[in-house]
């Protein structure tokens, strides 16, 4: 198309269009290297927002069909949104700057609004000073661009594009560099909140080790096949960005229908004696055959012990908060049962994992492990939760499943299937293998069983194959005898069920 089919009324509004999406890549940009990954990155409270409220059946679309393409393409959405939002604010401190003739004003008057509004979604007014910095910065730059040189409009304007998305660039790689350093405060390192050093118990971390260790013994050494104590745990959460608080800025607190509200900081919860358990988790929105069951050992807490502590009286429910705005409800005398843990597997538990604190409840969904928790609100009537609220069914005590993870060939030409079983309290009692497509059934062998209560085990199954290609089917059978249920249930509502079967040839 030629310059001069553009109407002239866009084509003069083009440039500094330009300009103001450079400048919000440029504030997105800055906000990321005084910041880093960490909630005072403004794309955070953009991406929280966008999850409290997108309506569910595009969370649950996202879920079942993209996997985890679908929250990539969250934060892609926060991020574009934030640039756009942000540029706006610059473009119009440009324009005003323009309107009212004083072309050296243009830069702070794009600078300052997108700076307030940075602060007022993240709530940290220096580490902001990076966004209004960056906007500053290109439309500062864009706008002397601009004045240099000839009269002419177009080569003008020329200049100012140039002058935007060149500083844009320059800015861009800078916020790159020391974001991904962890912002220029520094304070995003990965082992910030892991201050925690005891256990409050000396011979806890001697115990701990023991126990890995006989969690290794008990595990069986197949290629592809995760040990009984995961050396890669899933992560699910409905935010992109998460929560980074130090054990010494986090507390608990105990509000809602008590007589006098209560709160646990991070001392009074380590000085407490600490139990330990391993425990596993699996995530409702799980495929049948798919990868977020896995387990670790925690150490924490009981809630009831907790609870009790502070007073707390007979009421039906609690609401647990967290500091990502996440919110789950269960009963509570199901959640006195429950851990408050601080340690997975030995070390401080994980910022990815819910870092300083979170719920972990043995038998039930991963949703209810409430991450990053600071609020257990005692309620008088039942409430949902996150995920209830948007058509889930994931509080209640999990689906018995057996996974298929590996299939290979051995030295002595026999097959051998192996994979994990998980029925949460009720645990594994068998798991069957058909290697005819369910005609018959042979029992595969068990891992020996981990302390805990709901801990899932291992399988393995090795058989003469038949010539060609044949399907193999596993099920297993929990530890009440309850043979788990053949049809293929899919995620949505309840958790995926079904026996996983798959072709071998
Ligand atoms: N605060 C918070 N806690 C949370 C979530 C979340 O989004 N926010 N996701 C839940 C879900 S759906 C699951 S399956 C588990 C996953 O725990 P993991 O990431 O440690 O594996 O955490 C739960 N706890
Ligand atoms: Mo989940």
């Amino acid at each position: 198309m030629q310059r001069d089919d553009i109407p002239a009324a866009v084509r003069s509004r083009l440039p500094g269009v330009v300009v103001a999406l450079a400048a919000g890549g440029a504030a997105v940009a800055g906000s990321y290297a005084a910041a880093g990954f960490t909630p005072a990155y403004v794309v955070a409270p953009v991406d929280g927002a966008i999850a409290q409220y997108i309506p569910g059946v595009f969370i649950t679309f996202a879920i079942l069909v993209l996997g985890d393409l679908g929250a990539k393409l969250s934060l892609l959405s926060a991020t574009v949104l934030s640039m756009g939002l942000l540029g706006t604010l610059a473009g119009l401190g440009r324009a005003i700057a323009e309107e009212a003739g004083v072309q050296p004003l243009a830069g702070p008057l794009a600078g300052v609004p997108v700076w307030g509004a940075v602060a007022a979604l993240t709530g940290r007014p220096v580490l902001a000073l990076g966004a209004g910095v960056g906007a500053l910065f290109v439309v500062g730059i864009a706008s002397l661009a601009g004045r240099v040189g000839t009269d002419d409009v177009a080569a003008a304007d020329r200049r100012r594009v140039v002058g935007g998305v060149a500083s844009l660039t320059g800015l861009g790689a800078v916020g790159w560099l020391l974001g991904s350093r962890g912002g220029a405060t520094g304070s995003a390192s990965e082992d910030a909140p892991n201050a925690a050093t005891g256990d409050g118990d000396g011979d806890v971390n001697e115990a701990t080790m023991q126990a890995l260790a006989e969690a290794d013994e008990k595990s069986f050494d197949i290629d592809g096949l995760e040990p009984l104590v995961s050396e890669r745990f899933y992560v699910v959460d409905t935010s992109s960005v998460h929560p980074q608080t130090a054990p010494d800025d986090w507390s608990l607190s105990i509000t809602g229908a008590v007589d006098s509200a209560a709160r646990f900081d991070f001392d009074d919860i380590t000085e407490r004696e600490a139990v330990r358990e391993f425990s596993t988790l699996r995530c409702v929105g799980e495929r049948l055959n798919g990868k977020k069951t896995d387990t670790a050992l925690w150490t924490g807490v009981r809630v009831g012990d907790l609870l009790e502590a502070a007073d707390v009286p007979d009421r039906c429910c609690v609401m647990a908060r967290a500091e990502d705005g996440f919110y789950e409800e269960f009963p509570v005398d199901a959640l006195r049962e429950a851990l408050l843990v601080y340690r997975m597997n030995g070390k401080p538990l994980p910022r990815d994992h819910g870092a300083p604190a979170r719920l972990v409840v043995p038998g039930h969904w991963g949703e209810i492990h409430v991450k990053w928790v600071n609020e257990l609100e005692i309620l008088d009537e039942p409430a949902e939760g996150y995920w209830e609220e948007k058509g889930w069914h994931g509080t209640g005590p999990v689906n018995t499943i057996a996974k298929l993870y590996v299939t290979e060939d051995m030295d002595d030409g026999r097959k051998r299937l192996a994979g994990h079983a998980y029925a949460g309290t009720r645990g594994i009692s068998a798991v069957e293998v058909s290697a005819d497509g369910g005609d018959t059934w042979n029992e595969a062998e068990l891992s020996e069983p981990l302390p805990g209560r709901a801990v899932w085990r291992q399988w393995k199954y090795a058989y003469e194959p038949p010539g060609g290609s044949h399907e193999v089917v596993v099920r297993a059978i929990d530890g009440e005898g309850t043979l788990q249920p053949e049809a293929d249930s899919g995620p949505y509502p309840s958790g995926a069920s079904g026996w996983v079967s798959q072709e071998v040839s």
